[in-house]
């Protein structure tokens, strides 16, 4: 059953469910991010409670500059319009300027071990990949992103599938305090779709693409020129056979341009393996950027107008501020209740 069709379901069944994700505005969007996560977003706002968040906080685990990091938020959020996410339907806002996260974030830590945050791979990626700055925000990440979810009662979180082990301690530690407390916290479920769900490096095929990465022919931006795309998948690395069949292990290349090329036409591995049977790996490369570049322009002009307009970005992320906090601070002040604060 596809993951709409089981949402869809779900929804049915129980009334209206809510749908929490976010996005670090640690970069400039990529296919990766766009296809695991951002494009499934608008698809979820007229059927369910949707709150979309721009994790600031997060991205400061990894040093950024103040000027580009603040012009990066705004860039966020005229992208989460761009793609169709309506402000009106949906809460868009930024972490920073909710303080229940914070606040959250720190009762959860005495709910965590470390020996859970110690398997995270992303951790030790990115310790490998900031040796000078293992700081131990990078260590408790995966604690504001629970703090993230529980406090708004989420109950389907759409990632890309290397967020799903954070969204496993996010349940864990709901779980736990659940059992300790009395029902407090909704236990997310991760919506993870099956295509799209991980885009690897054009360059790289054994790692994902990611918006951090340093070589830029690794990425694909959702904001990018459509000759600059085609040039990126001209480039992109295939193997030394002639046959675009899926296979991951031996041909990590022409299966990743395969599941690119599936996730945008929405066809599946088979059926793109059926349209190219024969082909050359220089047609079917071109083809595969032809069709990335097609559904990213629209996405791009609105984004290059909404961008421009501050001072509607400012409104937005006002209302999304003040709508979120009403959410959050219900749950963070039962969160203290519970734990014996006085409130
Ligand atoms: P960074 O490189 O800065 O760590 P990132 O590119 O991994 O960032 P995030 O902000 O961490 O991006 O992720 C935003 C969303 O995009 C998450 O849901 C994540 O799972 C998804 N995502 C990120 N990269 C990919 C990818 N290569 N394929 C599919 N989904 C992805
Ligand atoms: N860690 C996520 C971003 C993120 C997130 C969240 C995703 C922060 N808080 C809450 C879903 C729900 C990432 O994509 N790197």
């Amino acid at each position: 059953m596809s993951d709409d069709r089981k949402i869809n379901e779900l929804t049915e069944a129980a009334g209206r469910k809510r749908i929490y994700s976010a996005i670090q505005p640690s970069g400039q969007l990529t296919l990766g991010n766009y296809l695991g996560a951002l494009r499934n977003f608008p698809k979820l706002q007229d059927e369910y409670d949707c709150v979309y968040c721009i994790a600031n906080m997060h991205s400061l685990t990894v040093r950024q500059d103040p000027e580009l990091l603040r012009e990066r938020i705004y860039n966020l959020l005229a992208l989460y319009l761009a793609c169709g996410l309506d402000p009106e339907k949906n809460v868009l806002y930024l972490q920073s300027q909710v303080h229940e996260h914070a606040e959250l974030s720190w009762i959860l830590n005495c709910y965590t071990y470390i020996g859970e945050l110690s398997r995270m791979t992303q951790f030790k990626d990115k310790s490998a990949k900031h040796a000078d700055n293992i700081n131990a925000g990078l260590f408790t990440y995966p604690v504001l992103m629970a703090a993230d979810i529980l406090l708004y009662q989420s109950d389907f979180v759409p990632i890309g599938r290397d967020q799903k082990q954070h969204l496993e301690i996010a349940r864990d530690v709901a779980d736990r305090f659940n059992k300790l407390y009395g029902k407090t916290f909704v236990v997310p479920e991760p919506l993870i779709s099956k295509q799209g769900a991980r885009i690897m490096s054009l360059q790289e095929p054994d790692k994902k693409m990611s918006k951090s990465d340093t070589n830029a022919g690794n990425f694909i931006l959702i904001t990018e020129a459509p000759e600059t795309i085609l040039k990126k998948f001209k480039k992109a690395v295939t193997d030394s056979e002639a046959e675009v069949r899926y296979d991951e292990e031996n041909k990590p290349g022409v299966s990743n341009l395969i599941n690119i090329y599936g996730a945008v036409k929405e066809l599946t591995t088979e059926q793109v393996e059926e349209t190219f049977r024969g082909a050359r790996y220089g047609e079917f490369k071109m083809a595969v950027g032809q069709a990335v570049a097609e559904t990213l322009a629209p996405v791009r002009e609105k984004y290059e107008a909404l961008v421009q307009d501050r001072a509607y970005l400012d409104k937005v992320l006002a209302e999304g501020r003040e709508k979120a906090t009403v959410i959050a601070a219900a749950t963070l002040r039962d969160v203290y209740e519970k734990v014996g604060f006085v409130v």
